[in-house]
């Protein structure tokens, strides 16, 4: 056993818990999974017993406590190097932390507009449709981000620098979301975006999400 607790939400929305548990996956890491159903009326209670920031993943090490999610992923970039969370070349790398530095620190349109919910699809809300303020210029620049990443480093692998990537990890909740809003995307983005749903790990959280009880009704 390697000493690993996980603290997450549910599967079904929680995108920085996917971003989380996907680092820690990569890692072939064995670890404890602590769920903290969200909207019941002791979730607040039940993430701060874990977490400083009040906010999921948490990642629990011995007698360390890791919070917000480039900070996970550094973590075990760290302790295990052969897991590739970062791409082995350094102008790759860079780019590969930019561009995640990028998702964590922007996109707030998005996020607020298009929620993950990897149990519903709304179709019919295509390029054309009102999504909100500033979402149009959000999924702009991250189709331009994924073309550029996959033009300059992409060219071993499916993923934006080749290989599955951190870069991917960050990027793999707006993947769903391009899913669940019906968001049109070129033939390259598509074939990143099919890619990432692709994922083993990625099909393996979906299915999780899939066999939750809906968002709002969760177990007793
Ligand atoms: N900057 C944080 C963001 C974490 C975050 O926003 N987590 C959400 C879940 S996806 C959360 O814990 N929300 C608490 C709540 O809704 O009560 C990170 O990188 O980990």
């Amino acid at each position: 056993m390697s000493g690993f607790t996980l603290v997450i939400g549910n599967r079904t929305t929680s995108s920085w818990s996917l971003r989380g548990w996907l680092a820690l996956k990569r890692t072939g890491a064995d670890f404890d999974e602590v769920m903290v159903w969200f909207k019941r009326p002791e979730t607040r209670a039940g993430i701060e017993a874990h977490s400083p920031s009040g906010l999921v993943p948490v990642l629990k090490h011995g007698d360390t406590v890791i919070w917000e999610t480039l900070a996970i992923i550094e973590y075990l970039a760290e302790l295990y190097p052969e897991a590739g969370l970062w791409p082995e070349d350094r102008a790759a790398r860079a780019h590969a932390r930019a561009i995640s530095a990028e998702m964590h620190a922007g996109f707030a349109p998005l996020r607020n507009h298009m929620p993950m919910d990897l149990q519903n699809e709304f179709p019919g809300q295509g390029p054309g449709e009102d999504r909100g303020e500033g979402v149009a210029g959000d999924i702009k620049r991250i189709c331009e981000i994924w073309r550029d990443a996959r033009q300059r480093f992409g060219a071993g692998g499916d993923f934006l620098c080749g290989g599955f990537s951190a870069a991917d990890i960050m990027f793999a909740p707006v993947v769903t979301r391009f899913r669940t809003y019906g968001v049109d995307l070129n033939p390259a983005a598509q074939a990143y975006a099919d890619a990432v749903l692709d994922q083993p790990l990625m099909r393996e959280w979906i299915e999780g999400a899939l066999e939750e009880p809906p968002p709002g009704e969760v177990p007793d």
